[in-house]
């Protein structure tokens, strides 16, 4: 019988909407763990949470948190990875970090294990998860890039409340009960937490996801943009986007429009994303048959679907892509990096 190696792992932000669902599929995936410590901010510390029938307290994250440490998974967002991802490696930790912290530095990987996982092997003790509309894209455009080739991509987003954090959902939530109640809806969060403004979510569309650039662009918008070629490996993919926050409490849905650098046949495109690891193709129009975020909601894979060649341009495609943003789109694409690692240290 072959000994299996376990790891000490710790969640940072296990109290929050991504570091649940971590320890969930942790748990449920029967990652090989020697121990595990749930961290998060002073405020949560103390919590209690069930992991396999063990009831363990979350502790406030310090830098001396990562002693002995082999795999942290943090998601307590920017600022808390800033702050103790260098002090995680320095204790030899390998950091996987479901922030925007680290994404666009040189030295760290960001990966969607799909498209690029071989670039784990290049960390330097931080491997980057990349944003949730950024992966379910790029996840379900791999395949058709290396059939075809990309020259550019047209994406605008409807994205769940709950990539904003369980503050947003419960606020999504009260604003329908006014609204419906007849009352006045006073909004509190969205579109961004931390800025002075703010709009009413329920029964609307925000064109607003993070803060506005100098461009024009909002801070999702460019992370989708430059993301998109950093993962794939290819600056001269011209990518645009629109990013607009919708009330669904989970899962992502994008209308894609994909300029191709090869001539294709439809079915053979339909036959790809089929094949492809990790990508559900659900497309059937005479059946009224196409991805739904309240379908994706739970699942770990992207679905496709609304396949479809553009009018305009015949080397386009259309694409309707829907995923779980809290699942593949954080905590699902991070255990899967997690997993990759501790498969070579076996
Ligand atoms: O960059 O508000 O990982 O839905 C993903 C969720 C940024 C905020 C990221 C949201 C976050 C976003």
């Amino acid at each position: 019988m072959s000994t299996q190696t376990l790891f000490n792992v710790a969640v940072v932000g296990a109290t929050g909407a991504v570091g649940e669902q971590i320890l969930r599929l942790l748990a449920e995936r029967n990652f090989p763990i020697a121990s595990l410590k749930p961290l998060s901010s002073p405020r949560s510390a103390g919590t209690k949470i069930d992991f396999k029938g063990q009831t363990l307290t979350v502790e406030a994250a310090t830098p001396d948190s990562f002693k002995g440490v082999d795999i942290a998974l943090f998601s307590a967002g920017g600022d808390v990875s800033k702050a103790l991802i260098p002090e995680a490696v320095k204790h030899g930790a390998v950091c996987i970090d479901n922030t925007n912290a680290y994404r666009m530095d040189p030295e760290t990987p960001l990966v969607v294990p799909e498209v690029n996982i071989d670039k784990v092997n290049e960390h330097k003790g931080i491997i980057a998860n990349p944003n949730c509309s950024t992966i379910q894209m790029v996840a379900a455009l791999k395949p058709l890039y290396d059939r075809y080739g990309i020259s550019r991509i047209i994406v605008s987003t409807y994205q769940a409340v709950s990539g904003a954090g369980a503050r947003a959902i419960e606020e999504m939530l009260r604003q329908s009960r006014e609204v419906l109640a007849g009352g006045e809806v006073k909004p509190d969060i969205l579109p961004v937490a931390s800025l002075p403004v703010k709009h009413q979510i329920a029964f609307n569309a925000i064109p607003q996801i993070d803060k506005f650039q100098d461009n024009g662009f909002t801070l999702e918008e460019m992370k989708m943009i430059r993301e998109t070629k950093k993962i794939m490996g290819d600056d001269s993919i011209e990518v645009t986007a629109t990013c607009v926050r919708i009330p669904v409490v989970y899962g992502h849905s994008e209308s894609v429009y994909v300029e191709l650098k090869k001539d294709f046949d439809v079915e053979e495109v339909k036959s790809l994303l089929n094949d492809s690891p990790g990508v559900v193709l659900v497309d059937d129009p005479a059946n009224q048959q196409y991805p739904l975020a309240t379908d994706a909601a739970g699942k770990n894979e992207v679905f496709v679907g609304r396949v479809r060649r553009d009018l305009s341009n015949p080397r386009a495609l259309n694409l309707w892509i829907v995923s779980d943003n809290l699942l593949k789109g954080a905590a699902w694409n991070a255990v899967q990096i997690a997993e990759y690692i501790a498969a070579q240290r076996k």
